[in-house]
């Protein structure tokens, strides 16, 4: 079947055709494709045509496409069963992996995604400090629970949603939200409401207003004001987590959160997320403690061992400076054909992963990464994707690199783009 046939038929019986809405290309030209087939940098598409693929499953992929030992474990685990409600070894072996390689991170409860982790860590932060007010940013997008939808990024940002239709006004709230680097705000909000904040949470680098890097200061005054009132500092780790080093943003930038939220590259493709953070707080999480939060399929022992393979291979081998050079390469000739073309633009860049912003305005909130030109960036997208070039359907996400871009990976899809832009 075809990519349109199989795309109608979506259309008839899920919602939009798809079961996430960034994957509908709606702000884009063109209909989705339908992947059939991944492996290593590459994917196929139900018309049987190959992209290079720098979307790499919105970032869960830093090994590439069907990693030969990712998928002999979770192979030999499928033989064993497929899911059991009890505790399976996998979970310990995850839960070592995490701990060792996450600074902050003495204990973790796994849950099966990114918002599961972000809204019990959310949960786990009022309950431990009895607050209600949530802090987050503008443009941070900390996946679909009702207090983090708020003034969000990623498909929220995509497609312009106004306001937060289905959460009460009430819920809404008590999130507070403030411009992405912004110190001065930060002291403001604090100063007004600081005894009644239970958390602060960002992505330290943000990710889904397209990539935009924490200015120097920023994450250390989140640490130190928050420390100051008695408040708990989450990093959303969910993308950057396991991507920008073995501990994530925190190890890069050396600053320690409360809590962490991860997802993505924890599970190697499949669907896991967690919280962690100091033993005295993770100790508050049920049935160790009173903040409940539970799940039949979490720790589910596929997963588990998708993600411990994945980590002991970046433990291991630590490709996070050929993966930034790599990424570099490619940021920097983009841009090169862009300038060529006379086409104005920003490219922002934190180890493997990248945004092209049509602006030359610097984009260091969500505000700036608004000025972008998303037309120009639909036409983008399509030229690229005609000729085998897979970005994230959305001006406001990050391009992924993954060690299984080899050089002349990188070197052909920047040839496929200069062909492409010949007809932008
Ligand atoms: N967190 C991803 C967006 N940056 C998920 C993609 C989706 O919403 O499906």
């Amino acid at each position: 079947m075809s990519n349109s046939k199989y795309f109608r038929e979506a259309l008839n019986l899920l919602p939009g055709g798809v079961n996430s809405p960034v994957r509908a290309f709606k702000a884009v030209e063109g209909d989705p494709i339908v992947l059939v087939k991944g492996r290593g940098c590459r994917v196929w598409d139900a018309d049987g045509r190959e992209y290079i693929d720098f979307l790499a499953s919105w970032g869960p992929l830093i090994l590439g496409h069907a990693h030969p030992k990712v998928v002999k474990a979770v192979k030999e685990a499928t033989e064993r069963g497929l899911s059991f409600g009890l505790t399976n070894p996998h979970e310990v072996t995850l839960a070592r992996l995490v701990v060792e390689m996450v600074p902050s991170v003495e204990k973790v409860r796994f849950v099966n995604s990114g918002t599961e982790a972000t809204m019990s860590a959310v949960r786990l932060a009022r309950g431990v400090t009895g607050r209600k007010y949530v802090v987050k940013f503008d443009g941070c997008y900390h996946g679909h629970y009702d207090s983090l939808l708020v003034s969000a990024g990623s498909g929220v940002a995509t497609f312009a949603i106004p306001g937060t239709p289905g959460i009460p006004e009430e819920i809404a709230s008590l999130t507070l939200v403030l411009p992405y680097n912004d110190p001065d705000s930060v002291e403001e909000v604090f100063s007004k409401y600081g005894e009644e904040i239970a958390c602060v949470i960002v992505e330290p680098v943000a990710g889904n207003m397209g990539v935009v890097p924490p200015e120097k200061g920023f994450l250390e005054i989140l640490r130190r004001i928050t420390k100051k009132y008695g408040a708990l500092l989450i990093f959303d780790e969910v993308i950057t987590g396991f991507r920008l080093s073995k501990g994530g943003a925190q190890e890069l930038y050396g600053i320690e959160p409360d809590i962490t939220c991860l997802g993505k590259v924890l599970g190697g493709g499949m669907p896991v997320g967690a919280y962690g953070g100091r033993r005295e707080i993770m100790e508050k999480v049920a049935p160790e403690g009173p903040v409940y939060q539970a799940g039949t399929l979490s720790g589910n022992p596929l997963a588990m061992v998708a993600g411990s393979e994945t980590l002991k291979e970046l433990r291991d081998k630590e490709p996070y400076s050929d993966l930034e050079a790599k990424t570099k390469r490619l940021a920097e000739e983009v841009s090169s054909l862009l300038k060529e073309k006379g086409l104005p633009h920003t490219v922002n860049r934190v180890g493997s992963m990248m945004t092209v912003f049509f602006t030359e305005q610097k984009v260091k909130d969500f505000a700036t990464a608004k000025g972008s030109d998303t037309k120009l960036f639909g036409r983008f997208f399509k030229v690229l994707l005609d000729k085998g070039v897979l970005i994230p359907p959305s001006q406001f996400e990050a391009w992924f690199v993954s060690t299984a871009h080899e050089d002349s990976d990188i070197g052909e899809a920047l040839e496929r783009i200069r062909e492409a832009l010949r007809n932008l």
